[in-house]
């Protein structure tokens, strides 16, 4: 008989629908209601994008059929089947609507992973936590994956898109090696520091593993999309990165959100829009590199992290 595992796929979650923004966005604030303001901005945002469309929920929806399909193909033992679930942090289907699923078809061993290759307890730690207290609920032995920021085939393709994005910068006449290149991921609340947080320092590895591998040695890493609340977040900010590197005449930027696996809000307005509009204010031509969304090399990065992890441990 083939024995099923669950695999638990976490990703942030987006709305469906203007409707559902206000309901999101409380969630994501821990149950606290933005003011009518803030909703009104993030609406704008979203709207600014694709027109109210979110395009979060068919690149999960498409990852996780691809990472399906990937696994399958991969996993060697026949006596196994790997069968994924969906599991979002601020919307339906929840985390827990994911491991319940997973209890109703059966399911009684399971892996879980994010979609985000690095750890830190505000992040990756959150959905754990999560999936965790419903597995115990529900019964299912679950273990997880905390990170796999320097997996070789996620470093190769971040490092693809970076060289390919550098052609085009040299095919419009820019000088390859001046073509500036930023790395960037979410900032975090600057708390994380001294509670030895390794997101940083898990980012700068990425960072460095990618610009290695692309032959980049201008390169510096920023963050980006920092919450809107009171408390000091990680800086400097892109937007601040990009008029600091203005003041030093550097004329071509290339930007990799290495932080992130899909096109989403945070690359598509706070990178596509929002600092595209300061780069081109400041003269600098701003690219972005593609971002990996079902690339092959990432769903084989997920699929080996998940195989490996299993037969291990
Ligand atoms: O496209 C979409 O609909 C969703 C895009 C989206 C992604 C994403 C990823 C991360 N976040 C992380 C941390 C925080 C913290 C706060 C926070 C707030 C927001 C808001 C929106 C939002 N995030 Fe997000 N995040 C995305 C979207 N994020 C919208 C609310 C408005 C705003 O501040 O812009 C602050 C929460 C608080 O108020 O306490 C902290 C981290 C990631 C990357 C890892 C992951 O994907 O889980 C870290 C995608």
């Amino acid at each position: 008989m083939v024995n099923k595992i669950g695999v638990l796929v976490m990703s942030y979650g987006t709305p469906e629908s203007l409707d559902q923004v206000e309901q999101y966005y409380t969630h994501i604030r821990r149950g606290h209601p933005p003011t009518e303001e803030q909703l009104q901005e993030l609406k704008d945002r979203y709207e600014a994008i694709v027109g109210g469309v979110f395009p979060l929920r068919a690149n999960t929806d498409s990852q996780v059929a691809a990472l399906q399909e990937t696994l399958t193909r991969m996993n060697p033992n026949e006596d196994q089947q790997f069968v994924c679930y969906q599991g979002l942090k601020h919307a339906r289907p929840f985390i827990e609507d994911g491991v319940a699923r997973m209890a109703e078809d059966g399911i009684t061993e399971a892996i879980g992973i994010v979609l985000a290759p690095h750890y830190s307890i505000m992040s990756v730690g959150g959905y754990v936590k999560r999936a965790e207290a419903k597995a115990e609920e529900c019964g299912i032995k679950m273990r997880f994956i905390h990170s796999y920021h320097l997996h070789p085939k996620l470093i190769q393709a971040f490092a693809d898109r970076v060289s390919s994005k550098l052609d085009l910068f040299e095919e419009a006449g820019a000088e390859r090696s001046k073509v500036k290149v930023l790395f960037s991921a979410h900032s975090l609340p600057e708390k994380i520091v001294a509670m030895g947080d390794p997101y940083q320092d898990q980012l700068l590895e990425t960072s460095a593993a990618v610009a290695e591998k692309a032959g980049v040695t201008l390169w510096d890493f920023t963050w980006q999309s920092a919450g809107r609340t009171a408390e000091p977040w990680l800086g400097p900010d892109i937007l601040d990165t990009l008029r600091t590197l203005s003041q030093e005449q550097v004329e071509d930027v290339l930007v990799a959100p290495v932080g992130f696996v899909s096109d989403h809000l945070e690359v598509l307005y706070d990178l596509d829009i929002e600092a595209k509009a300061i780069a081109k204010e400041l003269d600098i031509r701003l690219e972005r590199i593609d971002s990996l969304n079902t690339d092959p090399l990432y769903m084989e990065t997920l699929s080996e992290v998940i195989l490996n992890t299993w037969t291990k441990e």
